[in-house]
């Protein structure tokens, strides 16, 4: 195949809310393109995009897929080498892989945001726009679904401008609707796209109907005046000429694009392949090249040390970051990675800069899906797939060896629910490890552990799928069964008053004694404040050397719990007295005292149980508003406000961790599927009190009652 210049590459992020048909559109605009001889269907499970077979099963994206589109670019003139090479990034859109997504759009120059052209925006069309904005990527946001009942252009935009804003304008107008839908008037040149449902993707370009050129002047004057505003030049022809000639109007489009003054509006049927060509021919002509998007590097991992700067350009020294690494269970370890700086050759072999280690690129790939082809350079602003490098993985940066630099990896949330793993077996307990480990290396999103005091292993991630889909790639892949628990709430305890207490350790039991006396205060501290010990010991009445022992075994009692197990936190003791014994007195014995203080000052101190609040914001059709806030209102949260959306409503509320454990499947049989919701952590607060009676009286059951008098 060809090899792209950096000028004639353009790195797309499709990304949006789950099922707005990126996977779809990517898969049509790929065989539009005569990439694939196959028109793919998510319903068939054989697009390019989604080809692993926890996607194919689930019918959803769970990790980035890679492909490329050639398409000629208006701007390059006519002729066979005016094409350019589109690198497609489908991502996941539902919220639990939503990591993901953030994740690989590092590697985009520009972003294609789907929305349903009957929803308008949703949650993730929100989330995506902020990654975009994180990113500094030029985007436009694409209606899907325009063949479907209800789709409405019109009400689509409103619901796009009222949330992102006037320099939201629609680059085309639809030519019939719903089922009718049958093309695209491109407000740029003018010019009606005529397509044939489920054909080849092409359409024929004819004159505006009458029906339609009054509306089409009017957008096209709108755009018109949007792209001249702010560029003196455009401005002086404008007002000289009255209005600016198509031929210069696709160059200053595209450079209002490329500026982020304009956020573009295009549409498409995917599923029955209406609009797909147009679109192609907008990210040729209006989309930046990948030296058109600024970059920067550090000469240190952290980058906190200085700034290296770098341009997409083949004549600066070779450089490239690993956004995406694959295990997979044949090829190995596949690394996906975009060309920074310079032309990278089949057989170079490069430093990782994060590892000091040398890696040799044999075998150099660009991806269509699954289907991986050799390539012999890759220039600047390119993405390419390699696979079997000893270490390298995700995040890190490789190249020249004279030039060392670094890029910054992608900033992703902490996990935010984790359960409890049990292995069936021996020999899956055996293998757990390793298996583990490899499916790490391509989800930073997951995290794995091992509970120091229960000794179970701990799998921390996004949301329950989550966490399923790692279940079942141990077993699809690496043949390790495991059971999952469900997930434990953080609970923690605390007190409510205070207390001044003694703590007396004696005994004497033959030879050497025992002996040490604690006096302490304790009170609350703020939330969030831990653990806070003070030494208010006047005159030596316990010597200094074993005032930390008391400190010790203070904490070491709190982190066991006194009610039900849970770490006691957020209060305050200070040491104000003792006495001690010259022979007897020892840290251990120290310590004990301690203990047995803090376990009496608890008894008095008023304990209470605190519980993790989340702050949840859920996105439903309005009609579900009532129904879904009652709900919420049962399982203890507290309603912080909604507001309308176009035909939604985003209910925002804090919830009590422990009530959300079955939202995720509740939220979907009340709504049949409709509605979203994210959730992340806010504070602690107080558990009430008969639900504390319950969680107490459970744990109580299970440990039996010898919580208060049990030995260090
Ligand atoms: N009618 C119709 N269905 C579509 C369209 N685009 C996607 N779909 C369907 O919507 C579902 C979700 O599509 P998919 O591409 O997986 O969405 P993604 O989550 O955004 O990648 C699939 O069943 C598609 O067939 C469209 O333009 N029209
Ligand atoms: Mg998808």
């Amino acid at each position: 195949m060809k090899s792209y210049l950096t000028k004639d590459i353009r790195n797309v992020g499709i990304v949006g809310h789950g099922g707005t048909g990126k996977t779809q559109l990517v898969s049509s605009l790929l065989y539009t393109a005569g990439m694939t001889p196959k028109w793919g269907k998510v319903s068939e499970g054989n697009t390019t995009t989604d080809w692993d077979e926890e996607e194919i099963a689930r019918k959803i994206s769970i990790q980035t897929g890679l492909a490329f589109a050639e398409w000629p670019c208006t701007l390059c003139g006519p002729g066979p080498d005016n094409k350019v090479k589109i690198n497609f990034l489908d991502l996941p859109g539902y919220s639990t892989f939503i990591t993901e997504s953030k994740a690989s759009l590092i590697a985009a120059d520009c972003a294609l945001i789907t929305v349903d052209a009957h929803v308008g925006a949703q949650v993730t069309t929100e989330k995506v726009w902020d990654y975009c904005c994180e990113y500094d990527i030029p985007r436009a946001f694409v209606l899907t679904w325009m063949d479907r009942e209800l789709a409405d252009f019109e009400r689509a935009m409103e619901s796009l401008t009222s949330v992102f804003g006037r320099t939201v304008v629609a680059l085309q107008l639809p030519i019939g609707s719903e089922r009718g839908f049958r093309g695209v008037i491109d407000l740029v040149s003018m010019k009606a796209h005529f397509y044939t449902p489920d054909g080849d993707g092409k359409p024929k370009v004819e004159e505006i109907p009458d029906a339609l050129i009054d509306e089409a002047k009017e957008a096209h004057e709108k755009i018109v005046e949007m792209v001249a505003e702010g560029d003196d030049e455009m401005m002086e022809e404008f007002f000289r000429e009255g209005t600016i000639p198509i031929c210069d109007l696709i160059p200053g489009v595209r450079k209002a694009i490329v500026a982020e003054k304009i956020i573009p509006v295009l549409m498409v049927s995917s599923l029955h392949n209406v609009g797909t060509a147009s679109l192609l021919t907008f990210i040729a002509d209006c989309f930046p090249h990948p030296d058109e998007h600024a970059q920067v590097g550090f000469t240190d991992k952290q980058g906190k040390g200085e700034r290296v700067e770098r341009k997409y350009d083949d004549g600066q020294p070779l450089s490239l970051f690993v956004f995406k690494t694959l295990a997979d269970p044949f090829a190995g370890r596949i690394n996906y990675f975009k060309v920074k700086s310079g032309v990278l050759k089949n057989d170079a072999t490069l430093v990782d800069y994060n590892r000091g280690s040398a890696e040799k690129f044999q075998h150099l790939q660009v991806a269509q899906g699954k289907v991986f082809t050799e390539v012999i350079e890759l220039h600047a602003g390119d993405i390419g797939a390699v696979a079997k490098l000893k270490e390298c993985a995700t995040g890190e940066t490789l190249g020249d060896k004279n030039s060392p630099i670094f890029y910054e990896p992608a900033h992703l949330p902490e996990p935010s629910i984790t359960f409890a793993i049990e292995p069936k077996t021996r020999a899956d307990e055996d293998k757990i490890g390793v298996s583990i480990h490899k499916i790490l290396e391509e989800d930073p999103a997951l995290h794995f552990s091992r509970d120091p005091q229960t000794k179970e292993f701990l799998l921390a991630g996004t949301g329950q799928q989550h966490i399923e889909v790692v279940v079942a790639k141990l077993h699809k892949r690496y043949h390790v069964d495991l059971t999952l628990k469900p997930p434990k709430v953080a609970y923690r305890e605390t007190i409510r008053g205070k207390a001044d207490v003694e703590g007396k350790h004696k005994k004497q039991s033959g030879g050497h004694g025992q002996y040490g006396v604690c006096r302490i205060k304790m009170e609350p501290a703020e939330r969030g404040a831990g653990i806070e010990f003070i030494d208010d010991v006047f005159g030596g009445a316990i010597p200094k050397n074993w005032i930390p022992s008391v400190e010790r075994g203070v904490r070491e009692a709190a982190a066991r719990g006194f009610l039900a197990g849970f770490p006691v936190v957020d209060f305050r003791v200070s040491l104000y007295d003792g006495k001690y014994h010259d022979v007897d007195s020892s840290d251990m014995a120290f310590r004990i005292a301690g203990s047995l203080a803090f376990k009496e000052a608890m008894k008095l101190a008023r304990p209470a149980l605190l519980e993790p609040i989340m702050h949840v914001e859920v996105y439903a059709p309005d009609h579900y508003s009532g129904d879904l806030m009652g709900d919420i209102s049962a399982r203890r949260g507290r309603i912080a406000g909604s507001e309308a959306r176009a035909h939604n409503v985003i209910i925002k509320a804090q919830v009590p961790f422990a009530e959300m454990l079955t939202y995720a499947n509740d939220l979907i049989s009340k709504t049949q599927g409709r509605a979203t919701y994210t959730m992340e952590f806010s504070h602690y607060d107080y558990v009430p009190k008969e639900v504390e009676d319950k969680i107490v009286a459970a744990h109580k059951a299970a440990h039996g009652e010898q919580l208060v008098e049990e030995e260090v």
